[in-house]
């Protein structure tokens, strides 16, 4: 008899493929990734680092390598949840794979891809891609390339560590090819919430989620095991970043936003338990949530896109009651923690599709709390979150948009300068806005908050002025709105649109935007 542990294994192992049917299909990345069309579109699994196929677009990328050695080369278009590893965004970027991508990048080579002009990028809601792909607005899906944790004897797909778009991919694309990967935690069965209600107008219901907890769908995907073309096999980690340890203006953004919180607790203007937390990408919405843990608050949920460390230290501490999200977005050491107690903490998790974790109509719903990082915000309270001097990408919008239009009160965060102090992150006139004033409600850096709930624009700036900006740049902005005050073509929201831009022009003139 075989130690418990081995045997446990060893089973756990072979209930990935519980499918008789559909062992004949199991064949090598390779074999699967040669029935991929030249110039095909794909939709890949995968958010943030979570879930994505680790062999598939590998071998896939070999091939296209291969065939641009032999005269032939080819591109794709390629379809995701969000971002994912190397082994997909940087191999096929590397490569030169990719003609179109969408929704969310933040792999540096195919950052560097787009922002040199050779690859096309379409960055959109998060919440839109699944009902853009349904409305026929996206073309054809040739291939879903899935990662699954396992499938089960009914042909039943168990999900993985994201599920993302899986669901849509895997109904709309002609073929399907799976990876099953052992890696993942054979515990992660029972988690997810799969709903199969969504439908285009004119046939849209409401969506019965009334609490973030609500399991209002299936564990399982669905697929129609005729359109499975390849099954491969995998054993190879998810691969996050680790989170840095929060500096000193994380920390102090994470002490204002408690504050905040405290303050709107005892107004009455929020319940003592919160609202259900939503938390960005990045190191500052992880050192918020770290926060929490010391915070005064008990009974929280939260529903959101991503579950990162800070979550996890927050179920950990007691304080958060359940977490909703689509994806796990966790440093290895983060990854590990989870992997070994995965049973205790899967109560207390619940992953869904995206166009569910991220849906408008849920997020109104909930009052979620919606906490985001930006790249500049303007004094009026526009923010840029995606592009660098107004044209070079630097991710994209991700879930932000879906969050901060619908939110209880959308806040957004940043430390008050960029480059070691040479960019200010409040600017007179954002260089790009993905969130408009009206989608922005509290604005945080290190120096300050500013609640700008019920504030005119010309209020705003003052406050924002006074609160967020860095010391070293007030002066500046101040002069400049002193002078828009008088030669602004209109007073609702005064603006010299000709010096903002030289505003941004100056950083790259003279490496600093200091006088
Ligand atoms: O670049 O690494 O080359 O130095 O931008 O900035 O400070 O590491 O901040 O990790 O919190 O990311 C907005 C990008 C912030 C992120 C953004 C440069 C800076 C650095 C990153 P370097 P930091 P963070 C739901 C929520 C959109 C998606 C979203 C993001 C790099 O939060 O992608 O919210 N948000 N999704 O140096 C020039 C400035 C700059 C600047 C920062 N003013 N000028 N460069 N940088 N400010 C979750 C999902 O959708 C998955």
């Amino acid at each position: 008899m075989q130690p418990l542990p081995e045997r446990r294994a060893r089973e756990s192992e072979m209930s990935r493929m519980g499918c008789e049917a559909l062992k004949a299909k199991v064949m090598s990345a390779e074999d699967a990734a040669a029935l991929i069309e030249p110039g095909s579109t794909v939709g890949m699994s995968g958010f943030t680092g979570s879930g994505y196929p680790k062999a598939v677009p590998l071998a896939l990328a070999a091939r296209i390598e291969a065939e641009h050695a032999a005269g032939n080369p080819f591109k794709l278009r390629v379809w995701t949840g969000a971002s994912t590893g190397p082994e997909l965004d940087g191999a096929l970027a590397r490569c030169d794979g990719i003609e179109f991508r969408l929704p969310y990048n933040s792999d540096p080579i195919a950052r560097e891809k787009i922002n040199r002009g050779e690859m096309e990028y379409f960055d959109m809601h998060l919440s839109q891609v699944a009902p853009m792909a349904w409305q026929g607005f996206l073309g054809p899906l040739d291939t879903a390339v899935v990662e699954v944790s396992g499938i089960r004897p009914d042909g039943a797909l168990i999900p993985s560590s994201s599920v993302g778009n899986n669901k849509t991919w895997l109904d709309r694309a002609s073929k399907v090819i799976l990876e099953v990967n052992r890696w993942q935690n054979p515990a992660l069965e029972g988690m997810h919430d799969i709903y199969y209600g969504t439908a285009l107008p004119p046939h849209r219901v409401p969506i019965p989620l009334i609490r973030p907890d609500d399991r209002i769908g299936e564990a399982y995907f669905r697929c129609d095991p005729a359109k499975i073309v390849a099954i491969v096999e995998t054993e190879a980690p998810d691969r996050n970043l680790p989170f840095a340890a929060p500096d000193a203006a994380a920390l102090a953004i994470a002490g204002h936003l408690l504050e905040f919180f405290a303050h709107e607790v005892a107004k009455g203007r929020l319940p003592a338990a919160l609202l259900p937390l939503q938390s960005g990408v990045g190191n500052i919405a992880n050192a918020v949530l770290t926060g929490l843990v010391d915070g005064p608050f008990e009974d929280m949920t939260s529903y959101t896109e991503v579950i990162q460390d800070g979550m996890l230290d927050l179920l950990d501490s007691g304080k958060l009651r359940m977490a909703s999200a689509t994806a796990f977005s966790l440093s290895p050491e983060a990854a590990a923690r989870l992997n070994a107690d995965m049973g205790r903490y899967r109560d207390r998790m619940i992953l869904r599709p995206q166009e569910i974790s991220n849906h408008p109509e849920l997020i109104r719903r909930l009052g979620c709390i919606a906490m985001n990082g930006l790249i500049e915000a303007d004094i009026y309270g526009n923010v840029n979150s995606t592009h660098v001097m107004g044209s070079r990408i630097q991710n994209g919008i991700g879930g932000s948009g879906d969050f901060a239009r619908n939110a209880y009160v959308s806040i957004f965060m940043t430390p008050s300068t960029a480059k070691g102090g040479k960019i200010s992150a409040i600017v007179p006139q954002a260089s790009h806005v993905d969130h408009i004033t009206q989608d922005v409600q509290v604005l945080v850096t290190e120096q300050g908050l500013a609640d700008l709930r019920g504030l005119s624009p010309k209020q705003r700036a003052e406050v924002i002025i006074e609160t967020c900006a860095h010391p070293d740049y007030r002066p500046g902005l101040r002069d400049y709105y002193r002078r828009a005050r008088v030669g602004s073509y209109g007073q609702q929201s005064p603006s010299l649109p000709g010096e903002a831009l030289s505003w941004h022009q100056r950083f790259m003139d003279t490496g600093t935007m200091r006088a």
